[in-house]
């Protein structure tokens, strides 16, 4: 397949640092440090960017703050309604370009489908926002106070917020949080992850395009125990929302401590995939492989302990690996790629770590099992795509989020055993079924204790149904309308009509 035309990045890639955006100004950050950002694929430095510390955190955060107080403030529901949707057509236009970006400094590879959706994934997202904007409101409660007594609710943006994203999926990352605070009129400080920041930089020039008004959103760049420990800290940040490590979320919660913000929090998961001996192993066998491989299983919710029904385990073993075996790794810019790159060294000693750990706790390595570095791959942070069968529930590398391309594979007798299997997890994040049953899959989708369940499938979103983790995976909901109660406070007023 020849490669597809590259967008055109040369103004984002021309070698100058990238600032960061405060109150709709592109500047240096105070201490005029940079960082480079890297290509996973080969190692090599793609940009320059500003690294914001406590001082940038403190003008961002009051731009967001005078941006919130000043017109904003009084901008019609249908106003901020018509800059998503601007935003939405922008998204959409430069897409490729976000795209490209996405895979240079991420990995994510370039010919991975596009969710079989166009117009954007992303822009459909705030579109769907677009739509809440002039549909936010409270509602009116009878009351039995003695006379005659009115009481009613407002729903209040919440004010200035932080919000913190990680790496794995940089333009959904800055989108899911940008949408609901634009829509409930909000504004942001949006810190990407120091490994990907490239797209939330474009995306920052976008919004001018867009036309959103000065420090409504702001975007800094820099290291997380440096400005996004600090915007935790600040004062003036009325709410954090998060998405990252469930061990930074802890953080979080302790460092906010001090003027109580509020706190939404996206964080790790170990999700179970069940699959029974009834299902469709035509279907199964892929969908479950790509719930753990899609993105080198770099997905907070990749359904890595996959438990199957004793009579079909070996099958599906064997099915798995050799899904994984077939799998294209490389280059995240050659589009016959399948499995990029991890995100970075750290991520690939991290995950090798587990992929040398499983033989010694046990595992029987099925399929893959090693860092791939022949040729111009060793450059890069490449993994196989790795099936672990024969593994015990207490094993650590069935117990921890590797967050890299390893499926744990363990057989299963009874429903029963299967349920309490999945939920013997500290995690909740989401879970899969595979089953021809619908009555067994309806009481799996009650049992299991996880803020998502996929049935017959794996990974499936849209705007318009939330997501988000029971347990330590985390506090509150993305998308859907539950994602604006992330962003919205609720003042009650009384009125003594007598
Ligand atoms: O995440 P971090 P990392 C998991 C996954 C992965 C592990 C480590 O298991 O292997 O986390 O990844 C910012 N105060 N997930 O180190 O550190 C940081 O700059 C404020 C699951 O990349 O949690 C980045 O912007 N902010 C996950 C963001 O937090 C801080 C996605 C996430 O970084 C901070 C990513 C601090 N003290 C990793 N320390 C998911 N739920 O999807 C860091 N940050």
């Amino acid at each position: 397949m020849p490669a597809p035309p590259r967008p055109d990045t040369s103004a984002l890639l021309d070698g100058r640092p990238r600032r960061l955006l405060i109150g709709g100004r592109w500047t240096e950050a105070a201490s005029g440090a940079t960082f480079p950002s890297l290509n996973p694929s080969n190692g090599e430095r793609i940009a320059e960017l500003a690294r914001a510390d406590a001082r940038d955190a403190d003008r961002a955060v009051a731009a967001a703050r005078e941006a919130f107080e000043g017109p904003w403030s009084r901008m019609k529901p249908r106003e901020r309604q018509t800059l998503l949707l601007a935003l939405a057509d922008a998204v959409d236009e430069h897409y490729d370009e976000l795209r490209h970006l996405e895979s240079l400094d991420m990995g994510l590879p370039i010919g991975r489908p596009r969710s079989g959706r166009t117009p954007a994934w992303e822009a459909e997202i705030l579109r769907y926002y677009a739509g809440w904007a002039t549909k936010i409101h409270g509602e009116t409660i009878p009351n039995s106070v003695p006379g005659s007594v009115f009481s009613y609710t407002l729903k209040e943006p919440m004010g200035v917020v932080a919000a913190i994203v990680p790496w794995n999926r940089p333009v959904s990352n800055a989108v899911w949080k940008i949408a609901p605070v634009l829509a409930t009129g909000c504004t942001m400080v949006l810190k990407p992850a120091e490994e990907a920041s490239l797209v939330a930089v474009r995306i920052g020039e976008l919004l001018a395009e867009a036309g959103v008004p000065d420090g409504v959103v702001n975007v800094l760049t820099g290291f997380g125990e440096e400005v996004g420990a600090a915007l935790v800290a600040h004062p003036g940040v009325d709410k954090v929302a998060f998405t990252g490590s469930t061990a930074v979320g802890q953080e979080i919660v302790r460092t906010s401590a001090g003027n109580l913000k509020r706190l939404s929090l996206e964080l790790g998961g170990k999700s179970p995939d069940i699959v029974f001996a009834d299902a469709d192993l035509s279907r199964a066998v892929p969908g479950a492989a790509m719930g753990v491989f899609y993105n080198s299983g770099q997905v907070c919710c990749a359904g890595t302990r996959i438990y199957v029904e004793r009579p079909v385990y070996d099958e599906f073993v064997e099915g798995v690996s050799r899904f994984a075996e077939k799998l294209k790794v490389g280059d995240s810019l050659d589009p016959a790629t399948k499995i990029g790159p991890l995100v970075s060294a750290e991520q690939l000693d991290r995950v090798t770590a587990y992929l040398d750990l499983g033989p010694k706790e046990g595992v029987r390595t099925a399929s893959g099992g090693r860092r791939l570095e022949t040729g111009e791959l060793a450059k890069g942070y490449f993994v196989q795509p790795t099936v672990f069968a024969d593994v015990q529930d207490t094993m650590r590398v069935a117990r921890e989020e590797i967050f890299g391309p390893v499926a744990c594979v363990l057989p299963f007798d009874t429903p029963e055993e299967a349920v309490a299997r999945s939920n013997d997890t500290s995690y909740g994040l989401a879970g899969g079924v595979w089953t021809r049953d619908v009555g067994k899959a309806h009481r799996m989708a009650r049992e299991l204790r996880a803020g998502t369940v996929w049935v017959n499938s794996m990974l499936l979103m849209d705007p318009a149904v939330p997501f988000g983790g029971y347990k330590m995976s985390g506090w509150g909901r993305e998308m859907g309308q539950h994602a604006l109660d992330e962003y919205l406070d609720v003042k009650s007023v009384w009125i003594d009509t007598d």
